[in-house]
C-alpha cells in the first residue's frame, strides 16, 4: 500500500498549532485523513482548494498537497495565492473542524461520520472571492467555505460544527427548512457547533463533552470586533431572533426561529436565573423555584442527539420536539429523573409545555 497516514502540524488561525493526520503519497503530503471516514470521493476526510471558483458553479478543486507536513502560517488570508502557506491556513482550520466534529460524534455518541455509516466527507476552501458564507451540500457530501470577512475564513469550530450538523440532520430526521421545523433545524446545527467548540477547545478527546470551553455565541471569532452571529442564552440580542415560542415564530427565517430552542438548550445545560434583571431570566418559567439548574453539556447533548436523530421527523415542531426530548431523557435517565424534569423546565422557560 502506497498510502500512509502520518501525523502533521497545522498553524491554524483560530486554534493555534494543531495536530492533524495527513497522507504521504509519492513523496508529497496530502490533506487527506483516511482514519476518519471511508468511501466518499477521497476515501477519507479531506480538504480541497477551490481556488476562487465562483459560488454560482463551485468546483471543489484538488486536495491540498505540501512538500513538508507542516501547514499554514496561522494568519488571515491576504490574497497572495491559495496554495501558499498563507493560503493553507484556512485548510488547517477546516481540517481541525472536520476532525473535532468527527471525533465528537464518534467518541461521545458512538455515531460514525455525519450519516452514521462512516461515509467520508470533505470540504473545499477559498470558494469565490470575498464570499462570506459556508454551507454543507448533501449532494457531494462536502462543505464549501468562502474567505469570509477580513480573510479570516469561516472555519471556527462552532461554524464547522454547525454546517456539518446540517449533514447529520439531513441524514436523520431531515427536518424541513421553513416554519418551526426550519428553526429546529438551524438550532440543531447551532447546538452541535457549540458542542464541537467545547470538545475541540479541550483538546478533542474523551467520551464526554467538557462542561466548559464553549462561549454560547455562534461565530464570535469570525469578526476582528468579536461580534457574534447569534447569542444562545438571549437570542434577541441580535435584534431579530426570538427568545420564546409564539404562534408567529412560524413565519420567521430559520436563523431567527432557532432562537427559542437555542435558549432552551442553554438553560438545559447551564441553567437559568430567577433575577428579572438577568439575561438568563425567563418570565415563562412559572414553576417554583423560578430558575432551573442545568445538567451540563454532556447530558444535554446526549438527550438532544438521541431525540434529534432517532425521534424527530421532517415536520417536528416545537411542541413535538419538547415531547420527544422528555421521552429521550426518560429513556436515558429514567421517568421523573432530574434530567427529564430539567428538559420540561427548559422548554417551559421558552413557553412550550409546563
Ligand atoms: N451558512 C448558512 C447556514 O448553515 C447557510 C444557509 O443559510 N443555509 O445556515
Ligand atoms: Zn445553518
Amino acid at each position: 500500500n502506497a498510502l500512509q497516514t502520518v501525523a502533521g502540524t497545522g498553524h491554524s488561525l483560530f486554534s493555534g498549532d494543531v495536530p492533524i493526520q495527513t497522507t504521504l503519497a509519492n513523496g508529497a503530503y496530502k490533506m487527506l485523513d483516511s482514519s476518519r471516514g471511508t468511501g466518499g470521493v477521497y476515501g477519507g476526510m479531506a480538504v480541497t482548494n477551490a481556488a476562487n471558483s465562483p459560488i454560482s458553479n463551485p468546483v471543489p478543486g484538488a486536495v491540498y498537497t505540501n512538500t513538508t507536513n507542516v501547514w499554514g502560517d496561522g494568519q488571515p488570508y491576504t490574497g497572495g495565492g491559495t496554495n501558499s502557506a498563507n493560503g493553507q491556513t484556512a485548510a488547517v482550520d477546516t481540517l481541525w473542524g472536520l476532525m473535532n466534529t468527527y471525533d465528537l460524534l464518534k467518541n461521545t455518541q458512538g455515531w460514525s461520520s455525519l450519516d452514521g455509516f462512516n461515509t467520508a466527507v470533505y470540504a473545499a476552501v477559498h470558494v469565490d472571492t470575498n464570499y462570506d458564507n459556508a454551507f454543507y451540500d448533501p449532494s457531494c457530501k462536502c462543505m464549501y467555505l468562502g474567505d469570509g470577512a477580513n480573510g479570516r475564513g469561516l472555519a471556527t469550530l462552532d461554524v464547522m460544527g454547525h454546517e456539518l450538523g446540517h449533514g447529520v440532520t439531513g441524514a436523520t430526521s431531515n427536518l424541513g427548512y421553513s416554519g418551526e421545523s426550519g428553526g429546529l433545524n438551524e438550532s440543531s446545527s447551532d447546538i452541535m457547533g457549540e458542542m464541537v467548540e467545547a470538545y475541540g477547545k479541550n483538546g478533542g478527546t474523551g467520551s464526554t463533552i467538557p462542561a466548559t470551553g464553549n462561549d454560547w455565541m455562534i461565530g464570535k471569532e469570525l469578526q476582528p470586533t468579536g461580534a457574534p452571529l447569534r447569542w444562545m442564552w438571549k437570542p434577541s440580542k441580535d435584534g431579530a431572533s426570538r427568545d420564546a415560542w409564539s404562534s408567529t415564530l412560524n413565519s420567521l427565517n430559520p436563523h431567527y426561529s432557532s432562537g427559542p430552542n437555542n435558549r432552551m438548550f442553554y438553560f438545559l445545560s447551564q441553567g437559568s436565573s430567577a433575577s428579572t434583571s438577568s439575561e438568563m431570566y425567563s418570565p415563562y418559567l412559572t414553576q417554583i423555584p423560578q430558575a432551573m439548574t442545568g445538567i451540563g453539556n454532556d447530558k444535554a447533548f446526549r438527550i438532544w442527539f438521541r431525540a434529534a436523530t432517532t425521534k424527530f421527523t421532517s415536520s417536528t415542531n416545537y411542541l413535538d420536539a419538547r415531547n420527544k426530548m422528555v421521552q429521550a431523557a426518560t429513556e436515558l435517565y429514567g421517568a421523573g429523573s432530574r434530567e427529564a424534569v430539567a428538559v420540561s423546565r427548559a422548554y417551559a422557560a421558552i413557553n412550550v409545555g409546563q
